[in-house]
């Protein structure tokens, strides 16, 4: 049985939707991050970078969420083309580019434009001007493909559950219609609701106002 180590966030979601579109059985256990949670001596044994998520499986442990899904990929034998063909290969990049880019940045708009605005001007803008950056490169790439590559991916798991934050970041997904149709189509899935709503239930997903 897999267990996985998550709280209500972005990072937690990619895997909590993962293993429910995955079909895989688990377990969700709760690290309350808002609690230091993540900092207690046996979480630290499974993740030693004090961050959720992590997940054991059997006497596998891992943190990460970027090796987590590629884990939970080859388990199930769903959501990655087969390794070392041009479609893995253009997953991974966008992989890359969510755990480099997408995710950082936008946390960092989070920690400045909602939890401590007014502190620095600067950096609110630098990381609002970055966020708008990130959604216009992904709004020029899904004007062209369907998901993240041609069918739906470990890469779409990584990206959506930190557009669900939209808010926090300041971004009107109205300007990014493509980006907005995919959000869409993902947030109507069951599994993705399933999975938002792990470990814990905090409400419905955000959706952009319909102009
Ligand atoms: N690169 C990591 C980032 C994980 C991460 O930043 N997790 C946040 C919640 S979304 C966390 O646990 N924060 C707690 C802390 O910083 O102490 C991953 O993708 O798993």
């Amino acid at each position: 049985m897999i267990t996985l180590y998550s709280w209500t966030t972005p990072n937690g979601r990619k895997v909590s939707i993962a293993l429910e579109e995955m079909g895989l059985p688990y377990k969700a256990v709760e690290v309350n991050i808002g609690k230091d949670e993540q900092f207690t001596p046996d979480f630290l044994k499974i993740s030693p970078n004090n961050r959720i998520p992590a997940l054991t499986d059997g006497g596998t442990a891992l943190f990460e969420s970027g090796a987590m899904l590629m884990y939970l990929a080859e388990k199930s034998g769903k959501f990655m083309p087969p390794y070392g063909s041009d479609r893995y290969w253009q997953m991974m990049q966008w992989m890359m580019w969510q755990m480099g880019g997408f995710g950082p940045m936008l946390g960092q708009a989070h920690h400045f434009l909602k939890y401590n605005a007014g502190t620095s001007e600067y950096s609110e803008a630098r990381f609002h001007t970055e966020a708008k950056r990130l959604y216009g490169v992904l709004d020029r790439h899904l004007a062209t493909s369907p998901y993240i590559i041609d069918e739906l991916s470990i890469a779409d798991f990584a990206i959506w559950p930190w557009a669900s934050r939209f808010e926090w970041h300041q971004i009107d997904m109205n300007a990014f219609p493509h980006v907005k149709r995919w959000y869409l189509e993902l947030a109507a899935r069951p599994a993705f609701e399933r999975g938002y709503k792990q470990p814990s239930d905090v409400g419905e997903i955000p959706l952009p106002c319909v102009v």
